[in-house]
């Protein structure tokens, strides 16, 4: 296991479930966190939650799916920030599981814009560092739903097939450097992730989890920092991670 003592981690979604369970573990590893998401009042909390000081952590308001926000972030980082170890790509949602020929249109665009584009400007940005460092690891959060589509997933499945072959194909183009490109693709995980996909019906949400024991962000971001923390020749390239309950997308046991 290596140490990431002093390493700089950027977690995008850092403001709620998996990305804030990264937070946690990272920092208890000694890591120094950029925490990226729109909610900066999160951000803060959770830093105070963790009570991290000025030189653990420094806090981006920003929306993934901005392209010229995400460069002008990423290039205007403090020196002593600029040079990031491991990114995170873990900002995302979904929106809605409509029939496609009935879907939201404007759901579509915020789930493309933020789980593809978003995923892809911060890698566009800050991979070149890594390359010129010879140093880093991209960490990207697919899903079951890039492996297998459910009724009403289209689209968000979509998006995540897409993570799937754009880390695929980065781990291919970053060969022959010391780089290393992770996908941890979970099914299903207890966060606000449905809250969000139901535009907060909360009642609904709930129904998602009812009746089984779903994964908790902690066992999301356990599997993350066991990918970051191996021996650096060593890449794994994708883990899928259900709960017990959960065979495929659509193969759930429910008790009730
Ligand atoms: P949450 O809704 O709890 O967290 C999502 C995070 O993404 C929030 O911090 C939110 O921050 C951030 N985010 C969303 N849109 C943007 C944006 N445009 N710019 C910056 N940040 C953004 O969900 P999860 O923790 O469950 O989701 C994290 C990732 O895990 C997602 O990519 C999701 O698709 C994936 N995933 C989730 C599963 C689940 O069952 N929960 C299973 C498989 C994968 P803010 O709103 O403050 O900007
Ligand atoms: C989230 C898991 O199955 O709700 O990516 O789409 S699922």
């Amino acid at each position: 296991m290596i140490s990431l003592e002093n390493h700089i981690i950027l977690i995008t979604g850092a403001s709620s479930g998996i990305g804030a369970a990264c937070a946690k573990i990272f920092s208890a590893a000694g890591a120094k966190l950029i925490l990226v998401a729109r909610r900066k009042e999160r951000l803060q909390e959770l830093g105070e939650t963790l009570r991290l000081d000025s030189t653990q952590y420094h806090l981006l308001e920003l929306d993934v799916s901005d392209r010229s926000a995400v460069e002008f972030a990423i290039s205007n980082l403090p020196p002593a920030w600029s040079n990031i170890d491991i990114l995170i790509n873990n900002a995302g949602l979904s929106r809605g599981l409509d029939k496609l020929h009935e879907g939201d249109i404007q759901d579509w665009e915020e789930m493309i814009d933020t789980n593809i584009k978003g995923l892809l400007y911060l890698t566009r940005f800050v991979v070149p560092g890594m390359v010129t460092r010879a140093k880093g690891h991209i960490i990207n959060l697919g899903s079951i739903a890039g492996h297998q589509t459910y009724p009403g997933g289209n689209v968000y499945c979509g998006t995540k097939a897409a993570v799937k072959a754009i880390s695929e194909g980065l781990k291919q183009d970053l060969l022959g450097t010391p780089l290393r490109v992770t996908s941890v693709d979970p099914g299903l995980v207890e966060t606000e992730f449905s809250q969000v996909r139901f535009h907060g019906d909360t009642e609904r949400a709930q129904k998602v989890y009812q009746g089984l024991t779903p994964l908790t962000p902690d066992d999301v971001a356990d599997v993350i920092f066991f990918c970051a923390t191996r021996p650096t020749h060593v890449n794994i390239n994708q883990v899928i991670l259900t709960p017990v309950d959960q065979a495929s997308a659509t193969l759930v046991n429910r008790q009730s």
